[in-house]
């Protein structure tokens, strides 16, 4: 059985994208830029969504980020668990994995089906409205049935949406990578994560090696712990500083910006890094939706390969920029290749 460099955990879903207004983001209580899990209100909007011609393209934000590691490493470096249904849908994320080279390890539920993710764009926002079905049946006992991939992976990636459903899987990972010294990285995932999902999100702090988040998040973060400001370093230094298990690696907390730069802090050190992002024209802009996933593919990759912070965040940049120009959180075929800014 192969090694792989990162082994990702997370929620795989099938995201339903397609052109809305500020009437459809109303109807349903939406904000034009947003992630939140789907309530029974909220049901019509797949259906309403496809009468809109919507596309159905492979989503769920850290099988995103998988997809976007493995763009760039070499064949059978990333490996990605989660649980789907037994439908057609799972087969649509089989295939755009296998496009991708992303090896899968998924939980099949007998009675839940895939995921999907409504997505309405608008301008150069997105909302996400997601139905987790299947994604939410994920369980500790896949994972334990499937300890010889994790024991072999060489770093861990847990998309933060994971915090949602199976904590335990998370821990143990967790746990797996301050026992033997592997990186350990978490994103932020969406506002909701640390608002609503604090107690799960604390539990897991302390395994961090590298968390990552948007400006919305890190504000939210701030709000829901108590840091008293919405001044992104700060948070960037909060996160980065705060206790840590495993003490051989230093802490690195990463904080995209949207078109601003990306801010860099890393624990004991005075000085929060900024990053420029690659200039993209807007005209060239296809969506949004999966430019934060793809930034983190870009990043994690770079880490894995051993390459120095600087170079990091820019192949993150390099895939986001890639991304951007995609339908949905897709990537360029045939492949690009990474060049240093
Ligand atoms: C638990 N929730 C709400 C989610 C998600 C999610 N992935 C996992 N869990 N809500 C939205 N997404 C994904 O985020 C990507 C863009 O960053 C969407 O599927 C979309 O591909």
């Amino acid at each position: 059985m192969s090694t792989y460099e990162l082994l990702c955990l997370e929620n795989p879903l099938l995201d339903i994208q397609a052109k809305g207004d500020e009437a459809l983001l109303e109807k349903y209580g939406l904000k034009n830029n947003d992630a939140i899990l789907a309530e029974e209100k909220h049901m019509g909007i797949y259906a309403e969504l496809e009468s809109r011609d919507a596309k159905l393209i492979a989503g769920g934000a850290a099988q995103n980020t998988a997809r976007g590691a493995q763009y760039i490493l070499p064949a059978d470096s990333v490996v990605y668990f989660g649980c789907v249904g037994k439908d057609k849908y799972a087969e649509t994320l089989l295939q755009a994995n296998k496009e991708a080279g992303l090896a899968v390890r998924y939980r099949y539920d007998e009675t839940a089906p895939t995921g999907r993710c409504g997505v309405v764009i608008t301008g150069h926002d997105r909302s996400m409205c997601t139905d987790l079905a299947a994604a939410n049946c994920y369980k500790i006992d896949h994972l334990k049935e499937n300890w010889d991939v994790v024991e072999k992976s060489k770093a861990y990636y847990v998309g933060g949406y994971h915090l949602t459903v199976c904590v335990p899987a998370i821990l143990a990972l967790a746990e797996e990578a301050a026992k033997e010294n592997k990186p350990f990285a978490l994103s932020l995932a969406a506002p909701f994560i640390p608002q609503f999902f604090k107690e799960p999100l604390d539990q897991t702090a302390p395994y961090w090696d590298y968390v990552i988040g948007n400006e919305t998040e890190a504000i939210a973060y701030a709000d829901g712990h108590d840091l008293d400001t919405h001044d992104i370093p700060t948070i960037a230094k909060a996160l980065a500083n705060l206790p840590k298990k495993n003490t051989q690696r230093k802490r690195v907390a990463i904080i995209t910006q949207g078109t601003d730069p990306t801010l860099i802090a890393v624990q004991g050190e005075d000085e929060v890094k900024s990053f420029p992002v690659r200039a993209i024209d807007k005209s060239e802009i296809v969506d949004t939706n999966g430019a934060g996933d793809a930034f983190a593919g870009g990043f994690f990759a770079g880490v894995v390969k051993g390459e120095k912070i600087e170079t990091c965040v820019d192949m993150g940049h390099w895939l986001a920029a890639l991304g951007l120009r995609e339908l949905g959180p897709s990537y360029p075929f045939p492949k690009q290749t990474y060049t240093a800014a």
